[in-house]
């Protein structure tokens, strides 16, 4: 029987850069005597950001939330939008706050993204946008998406809180659509403690966006429009700095993790792992999500998720209840039955995956779930099916 971690294992880690090197970006500031309001370490940090994405079409907020409402309220979308109900409440939240109803579809059942059949199926005459979530990082079907929006002369915007570093055919997933709003919030690979960013194609949202995130200041006398405040501070700007220099190693490490999960846990029936998306995507690894099949595997994913907590591995239901299903959104009717959408949420379980997470404790998660699949644990005498630690002995961890 495998022994429970003495330490919780979480779903992610923040990285966090040696406090050596944090404590030297803080003298900067402590010297500088300037903590927000476009201060020098936020300006560095969107200039690398700049480089980093290829443009200068990009703005930075304080959170990936704000920097979506703005967009929204910023390209003055009304009616309905088109939207996903796998994701993180903030996406419908935005929306709603915007006084948009979100018109929910289903997604496709292998990287859980937005069906474009489905979307096209519900736009109306009062569809102004869609609004798709790469969500755990899987690009969207972007052609797809895109030719719908061409030809129904729609918005098309992406939440890529969870895509950052991810490329398609050697071009930032940002780059694709009218907008993508990506989130710095420090469960991400990459971020600035809070923190996000909006990317652009139309170069004239800048001036706009940052209108709208320091109260509409155009100087000290004049104020150009009812902006709100989503200004990200100096100390968010040093960590996103420093995380950035980080970013190469955090997304390899992931990618080690991802492939211990997919060879040990493939061997284990009733888990499906979602495929890696194709070669012409450079992928982020932020996210390590399985679906379990009661059946097969002999137990639920909601028995799998309370069996893990008692050896102090804490996954997370990542996205269950589907946002479609809670109460300030139940209301809304759907001619979809999103029948996808629920059979994923009923399912999905995310695993930890963090740079920090050692290797080897990657392979005693993968030998806790096969012999809590194996029925085992409910003194079932079912033959094991995988013997996870005599399979690729995993090198030991090393600390980026
Ligand atoms: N769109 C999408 C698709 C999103 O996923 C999100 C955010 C947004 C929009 C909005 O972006 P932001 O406004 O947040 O920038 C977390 C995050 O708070 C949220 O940012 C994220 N998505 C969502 C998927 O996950 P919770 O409520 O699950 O977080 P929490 O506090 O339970 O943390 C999860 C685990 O992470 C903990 O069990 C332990 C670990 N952790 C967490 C924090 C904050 C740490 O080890 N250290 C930490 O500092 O929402």
């Amino acid at each position: 029987m495998p022994k429970p971690f003495q330490k919780p294992i979480y779903v992610t880690r923040p990285f966090l850069p040696s406090l050596d090197e944090f404590s030297k970006g803080l003298q900067e500031i402590w010297s500088n005597e300037w903590l927000t309001n476009n201060g020098p370490v936020l300006q560095r940090f969107q200039k690398e950001l700049c480089h980093f994405f290829e443009t200068e079409n990009l703005c930075l907020f304080n959170n990936g939330t704000l920097a979506l409402q703005i967009a929204l309220q910023g390209l003055r979308l009304s009616g309905e939008v088109i939207t996903t109900p796998f994701t993180f409440v903030a996406t419908s939240h935005a929306l709603y706050w915007n006084k948009i109803r979100p018109v929910f579809v289903d997604i496709e059942p292998e990287h859980y993204t937005l069906d474009p059949a489905k979307v096209e199926a519900a736009i109306t005459p009062w569809t102004t946008a869609i609004l798709a979530v790469h969500v755990y990082g899987y690009p969207c079907r972007l052609q797809e998406l895109a030719d719908i929006a061409r030809r129904h002369k729609l918005l098309l915007l992406y939440d890529a809180a969870h895509a950052f570093g991810v490329t398609v055919d050697g071009r930032s997933i940002g780059s694709y659509g009218d907008l993508s709003m990506f989130s710095f919030h420090a469960t991400k690979l990459f971020h600035s403690i809070e923190g996000g960013l909006l990317m652009f194609s139309n170069p004239n949202l800048k001036k706009l966006f940052d209108y709208l995130k320091n109260f509409g200041f155009e100087n000290e006398l004049e104020v150009v429009m009812a902006g709100t405040n989503a200004k990200m501070n100096e100390i968010q700007a040093l960590m996103g700095l420093q995380v950035l220099g980080h970013l190469e190693g955090i997304v390899s490490r992931r990618q080690q993790i991802d492939a211990i999960y997919r060879s040990l846990l493939k061997q284990i029936p009733g888990l499906k792992i979602p495929s890696l998306p194709a070669d012409n995507v450079h992928y982020n690894h932020a996210y390590f999500p399985i679906e379990i099949d009661a059946q097969a595997f002999g137990m639920s994913r909601d028995a799998l998720h309370a069996a893990l907590q008692k050896y102090n591995v804490f996954a997370r239901r990542y996205f269950y209840p589907l946002v479609s299903d809670f109460s300030c959104y139940r209301s809304l009717s759907s001619n979809d039955p999103l029948a996808t959408a629920k059979r994923v949420a009923r399912r999905i379980l995310t695993l930890p995956i963090y740079d920090s997470l050692a290797l080897p404790d990657v392979n005693r998660i993968c030998d806790i779930i096969a012999y809590l699949g194996s029925g085992k644990s409910n003194g079932a005498s079912t033959a094991p099916r995988m013997r996870a630690t005599e399979l690729s002995p995993v090198a030991s961890a090393k600390r980026f």
